[in-house]
């Protein structure tokens, strides 16, 4: 197996749990108290996730698979062979080997801000692509990354899947396609996926699902907060909340207090009135103008779209 890349030692989990302190005070100090949606994934977010994925509301996932597998060949007509794949965040078991087998890569480099999450989804591929060189990077996929140095002649593609983009506000969004184009450089390729707008019961269904695993992955952001930021949280007094905000085209979650609750985080003291909430989530969803729009503002240009018979999702090609 290839070395790990790590790009910052031992300072990035003091830094990393530094700045989700600082992400919830400032959050929750605010009028419209909110905590950015990066903090759901510590280990039992990560599952609770998985489980999501699964779901039978929760048509994301398994739309955008049904798209690479379905138009694997004109994906792979599109892209050309000989490109390494740069995967923004760790892959998934389903996701990554479906493009992999599809193309006939170069090399495989997936960037991801948790090495432990890299290397329980790297060995998998190693086992599975024993040919392909695979060249795991621990890093902040929002920053430039310095590709390995064995790969730096090939050309590129990126890819992020999941509709991941959609977590964030279009600004965020826009300056994180600029920084995959610099890590990626001029001429590179990029597959993205990208939720759809669709009829509102679906959205909110996929959020709010019946068996209630979204509910506990939103509510396990409370509980984090209680575990690592020594907070006393009255997380029964929260309940979860998915809602389609028209305006923005966006679901948005949030954890709201069924009667007036007061607690403390790192030694601060804050407080919720019945009905009001704390917002934890955005989830953008796209048409083919918006998508455009936005990857266009990134620096990428449309290429193809590959779609479900149902336009549930989508998947785009765009180049730099
Ligand atoms: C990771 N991300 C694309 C998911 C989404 O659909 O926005 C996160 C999620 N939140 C609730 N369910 C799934």
């Amino acid at each position: 197996t290839a070395a790990l890349i790590r790009e910052e030692p031992q300072a990035a989990s003091d830094t990393f749990h530094a700045q989700f302190r600082q992400d919830v005070l400032a959050g929750l100090s605010q009028a419209r108290k909110a905590i950015p949606a990066r903090w759901f994934y510590d280990h039992r977010g990560s599952e609770l996730f998985e489980q999501i994925t699964v779901l039978p509301e929760y048509y994301p996932t398994r739309t955008e698979v049904s798209i690479l597998a379905e138009h694997c060949g004109e994906i792979a007509r599109a892209v050309g062979p000989g490109r390494v794949v740069v995967e923004f965040g760790a892959g998934s078991a389903t996701k990554t080997p479906l493009l992999l087998d599809c193309i006939a890569p170069a090399g495989y480099v997936p960037i991801d801000i948790s090495g432990d999450f890299l290397r329980e989804s790297c060995a998998p591929l190693v086992a599975r692509y024993p040919d392909l060189p695979i060249h795991p990077v621990e890093a902040d996929f929002g920053e430039p990354a310095r590709l390995p140095a064995a790969l730096s002649l090939q050309p590129r593609l990126g890819f992020f899947p999941g509709s991941t983009i959609g977590n964030m506000e279009p600004a965020a969004a826009t300056d994180l396609l600029r920084t995959m184009r610099a890590t990626l450089g001029a001429g590179s390729l990029l597959l993205i996926g990208m939720d759809r707008i669709k009829d509102e019961a679906v959205l909110t269904a996929a959020y709010d699902d019946a068996q209630g695993v979204t509910a506990e992955f939103n509510l396990n952001l409370a509980h984090r907060i209680n575990r690592e930021l020594d907070g006393s949280i009255p997380v029964e007094a929260l309940q979860h909340r998915a809602v389609w905000n028209e305006a923005r085209a966006r679901i948005e979650m949030h954890l709201e207090a069924r009667r007036d609750i007061a607690f403390e985080v790192a030694g601060r003291s804050f407080a919720l009135e019945r009905g009001e909430t704390i917002h934890t989530e955005n989830s953008h969803k796209y048409d083919e103008r918006s998508g455009t729009t936005l990857l266009l503002a990134g620096g990428w240009e449309p290429r193809h779209t590959w779609m479900d018979a149902d336009r549930r999702f989508m998947v785009i090609l765009a180049q730099a």
